[in-house]
């Protein structure tokens, strides 16, 4: 039995160092705090509150636990794939390696924030080949985007919102861009800030922050 739990975790994935976390939260509290300091996004405030005034950002979000980028939700083993994932070579074999995340954008819907991961080609091996695939049905061409899209960091979400909403919420963000879709861009500080429309505001890092993580899995 115990066995058997050890080897059928809720999630596989990369778990940030706790210092990297640290400043990864700070990150996402400045680009809160960049964000209602702008004039196009207290324009669209509406998206947030549902009223034309003030939303406290910071307040809005609420946060997920140790920060991480889920390669593969297996459910206790119960979920479709969790067994053949659990029992690849490579999956063994990467269990506990350390390597380096690099998040190369930040992305806030009314529902989520989080951190977009551009997965290199060593992490893309770690990657199940049906995870954007499997968001179709939830983001309509999901499945046509390139493997490693749906790599993500959840920052936050809103009461009552699943932590799984964020790859959906990222999934839908680049189709959007895959449609050619503009947005409505601008320059700041930290990089290129889009807005999507219906509270979608993505912002291209100039930067991309290096973060070191481990592979492994949790339990809860
Ligand atoms: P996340 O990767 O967006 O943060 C435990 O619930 C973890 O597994 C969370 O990190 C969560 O979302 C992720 N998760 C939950 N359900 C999922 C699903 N159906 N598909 C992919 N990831 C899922």
């Amino acid at each position: 039995k115990c066995h058997e739990e050890m080897s059928s975790p809720l999630y596989f994935g990369w778990f940030l160092f706790f210092t990297v976390q640290d400043e990864v939260r700070e990150t996402s509290t400045n680009f809160l705090k960049s964000l209602e300091g702008l004039e196009s996004f207290q324009k669209h405030i509406s998206d947030f509150s549902g009223k034309e005034e003030k939303a406290d950002l910071d307040q809005y979000f609420k946060a997920k636990g140790t920060l991480h980028c889920t390669t593969k939700f297996t459910n206790y083993g119960k979920a479709e794939g969790a067994k053949e994932y659990t029992a690849k070579q490579i999956v063994q074999e990467l269990y506990g390696s350390v390597s380096e995340l690099s998040l190369s954008a930040l992305f806030i819907t009314p529902r989520t924030i989080g951190a977009r991961v551009a997965l290199s080609e060593e992490q893309l091996k770690l990657w199940p080949d049906d995870a954007e695939k499997e968001a179709e049905s939830v983001v309509p061409g999901a499945s046509a985007l390139p493997l490693g899209s749906r790599g993500h960091v959840t920052l936050g979400c809103v009461e009552g919102v699943e932590a799984v909403q964020t790859g959906y919420d990222l999934l839908q963000i680049l189709v959007l861009q895959k449609n050619g879709e503009q947005g409505e861009a601008e320059e700041i500080d930290a990089g290129t800030l889009t807005y999507y429309g219906e509270g979608r505001w993505y912002l291209s890092l100039k930067e991309p922050i290096s973060a070191a993580a481990s592979f492994s899995s949790a339990y809860k």
